[in-house]
């Protein structure tokens, strides 16, 4: 069975991230859409720098851990008989932690950094600004932004995602609010055999194109419904 997974931000926030568009959404008073763009990193690159600091660090932090959805998706990719893909819109790496092997953070990683020169990528763990040197070439200062799609960028995968969509037998949209393009429309390159889920807490734009939407929480819900499966 070919089973394709979508997750946001909903699936990390039983784990103690954050989600964008709940009560919690704001930065600083800021929307995401307004700090994770080209546009704010060339007007003032130390404001977004400490945006992806403060959410690095918060991240590394001990009590931040994968939850029983990240844990049940890793546990299920490894059934015999199961082509799986985990595209993520997330830049956490709590599905890898879990164990998830075939994942597509198509929104970028927040533990990279890339060379604002050449596009390559460095493991990245530690804060980020306008005075960091290059690993490769430490003269060089603040050459390195997040390794992060911003509002307006890309996303990372997009033939890869498409192929798999339209050969998905199993599509499972999870913990996300389904307004961010063109993640939120995948589910429409399904094919029409294919059975379309969603699991997150309320319903979204895109609910009506699903066959099931399950509300409540994902670390109750997609442990539950894989183990039926
Ligand atoms: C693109 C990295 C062209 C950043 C992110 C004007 C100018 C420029 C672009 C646009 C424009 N108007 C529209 C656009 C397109 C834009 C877009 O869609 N904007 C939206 C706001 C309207 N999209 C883009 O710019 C994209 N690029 O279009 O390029 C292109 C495209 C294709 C081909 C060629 C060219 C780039 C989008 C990527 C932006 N970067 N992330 C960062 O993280 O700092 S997106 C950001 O939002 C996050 O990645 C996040 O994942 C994503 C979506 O949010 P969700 O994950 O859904 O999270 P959210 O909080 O919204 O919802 C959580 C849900 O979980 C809720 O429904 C909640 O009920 C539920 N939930 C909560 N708790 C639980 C739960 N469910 C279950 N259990 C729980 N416990």
């Amino acid at each position: 069975m070919r089973v394709v997974v979508l997750t946001g931000a909903g699936i990390s926030a039983e784990s103690g991230i954050p989600t964008f568009r709940g009560p919690d959404g704001l930065w600083e008073g800021h929307r995401v859409e307004d700090v994770a763009t080209p546009e704010a990193f060339v007007r003032d690159p130390e404001f977004v720098h400490r945006f992806y600091n403060m959410r690095r660090n918060k991240l590394l932090s001990p009590e931040i851990q994968p939850n029983a959805a990240h844990i049940a998706l890793a546990n299920f990719e490894a059934r015999p008989g199961i082509e799986f893909l985990l595209i993520t819109q997330n830049i956490d790496d709590l599905h890898v932690r879990a164990g998830s092997k075939n994942v597509l953070p198509m929104h970028g990683e927040l533990l990279k950094a890339r060379c604002l020169d050449t596009g390559e990528l460095f493991p990245w763990r530690e804060d980020l600004s306008m005075g960091t040197p290059h690993p490769k070439h430490p003269e060089r200062l603040g050459r390195l932004r997040p390794h992060i799609v911003w509002f307006g960028e890309v996303p990372l995968g997009m033939d890869q995602i498409e192929d798999a969509a339209h050969r998905a037998d199993l599509f499972l949209a999870i913990g996300t609010s389904a307004v961010v393009y063109p993640a939120a429309g995948i589910v429409q390159w399904t094919k029409p055999s294919c059975r379309r889920v969603e699991i997150n807490m309320e319903a979204t734009p895109q609910s009506n194109r699903f066959h099931e939407s399950l509300r409540g929480p994902a670390s109750q819900l997609v442990p539950k419904y894989l183990d039926e499966l």
